[in-house]
């Protein structure tokens, strides 16, 4: 195992999305002593909300594109590490409309790592699960930092893009990074065209559920804290040019998953609709973490889904100020397409 890094000065990309904004919470919660600049767009999927109430002196927002190599040279020296969560995230938006994920995947990955390449900073790069493909639901494996790359949407290529750029930077600059690819994340501050909050907010808002094809597809659901605490032991005591699979063991099936909130809501089991099914729908995900357990001593804390799913469904009837406002246009979106 290598010595421990001891970053004080990290920039978090994508700060204010979901995954991210769960991150920089935990740093702050944490570790007292570590300042993070948050790099962000603010899309569609970036929030300002989400790190509002963090201490002015720990987080700074600063609010731009990972594509941008002027504001890079200026931002990143003086910096030890960026921790890289910015993504164009969704695979039905990347349907739709591919470009803007080969744009802020491939080449804001690209900007990122010369700019650590240039001013020598370590870096973190979060990736997916879903650049191994699918599984079949009889396969009794699951992925491993050896299975071969087999994306199957726009989105899960361009993550992949991403990860093979950060591999030929280590071997050939030699630069200091490491890979993650975790499972499906869920808790607060997740955007509500995902699968668990579209459900919850659907149901608040009187609209059925909309499950796809014939919601058999597996996911395996870890909470995003569990997330931040393998990424924050990966950054500080992973082996540079190694990639580590995060995963808590939450393999589930999405009618299951639906039924679990319907029922935590107090609605009957077949409150749903079923609509069309998404191309290319991928059938299973499926992680073996051992590695990441095994070489840093890593284990997940939510390990009970019924009591996380009931936090998180909580979280979203607290804090209807947060998705109400634009709940109408995402389903719209959904609406035009059948789903
Ligand atoms: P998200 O869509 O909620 O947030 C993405 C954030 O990146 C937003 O704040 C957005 O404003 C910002 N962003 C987008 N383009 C940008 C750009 N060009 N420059 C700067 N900022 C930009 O995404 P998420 O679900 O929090 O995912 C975060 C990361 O984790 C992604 O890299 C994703 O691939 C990965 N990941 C997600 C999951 C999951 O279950 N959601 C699982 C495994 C890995
Ligand atoms: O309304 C829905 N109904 C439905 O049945 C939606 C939005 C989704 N689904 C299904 C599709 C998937 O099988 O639920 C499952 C989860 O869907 P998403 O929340 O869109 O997640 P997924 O496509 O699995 O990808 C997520 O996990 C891996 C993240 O969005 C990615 O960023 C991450 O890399």
């Amino acid at each position: 195992m290598s010595d421990t890094f001891e970053p004080k000065n990290i920039i978090v990309t994508g700060g204010c999305g979901f995954i991210g904004s769960n991150f920089v919470h935990y740093v702050v919660n944490h570790f007292p002593d570590v300042h993070v600049t948050v790099l962000d767009k603010l899309t569609y999927a970036g929030n300002p909300e989400n790190i509002v109430g963090l201490p002015n002196d720990r987080v700074e927002l600063v609010v731009g594109d990972i594509c941008d190599k002027e504001l890079l040279d200026s931002l990143v020296p003086g910096h030890d590490a960026i921790v890289h969560y910015a993504a164009e995230s969704h695979n039905d938006n990347s349907i739709t409309n591919p470009e803007p994920f080969l744009k802020t995947n491939v080449e804001g990955t690209y900007c990122l790592l010369e700019a650590c390449r240039k001013y020598d900073v370590r870096y973190h790069h979060v990736s997916t699960d879903e650049v191994y493909g699918d599984l079949a639901l009889d396969d009794p494996t699951r992925f491993t930092e050896e299975t071969p790359y087999h994306p199957s949407s726009p989105y899960s290529s361009t993550k992949a893009a991403s990860d093979m750029l950060v591999r030929a930077w280590c071997r050939t600059y030699g630069i200091r990074a490491t890979i993650s690819n975790c499972s499906n994340n869920y808790g607060p501050y997740q955007h509500i065209e995902k699968f668990i909050p579209r459900q919850i907010t659907n149901i608040l808002c009187g609209i059925r559920p909309k499950l796809y094809g014939d919601g058999k597809n597996v996911r395996d659901w870890i909470h995003t804290d569990d997330h931040s605490s393998a990424v924050w032991e990966i950054l500080t005591r992973g082996r540079m040019g190694e990639t580590y699979l995060i995963g808590a063991d939450g393999e589930r099936n999405n009618i299951t998953v639906l039924r679990d909130i319907l029922s935590a809501m107090g609605q009957p089991e077949d409150a749903f609709d079923w609509v069309r099914d998404r191309p290319g729908h991928d059938r299973r995900y499926a992680i073996d973490s051992s590695k990441l357990r095994r070489e840093l001593g890593w284990r997940p804390q939510h390990t009970d889904f019924a009591s996380g799913l009931k936090a998180t469904i909580a979280w979203y009837e607290e804090h209807e100020e947060w998705w109400r406002s634009i709940k109408e246009a995402t389903e719209a979106k959904y609406a035009a397409q059948g789903q």
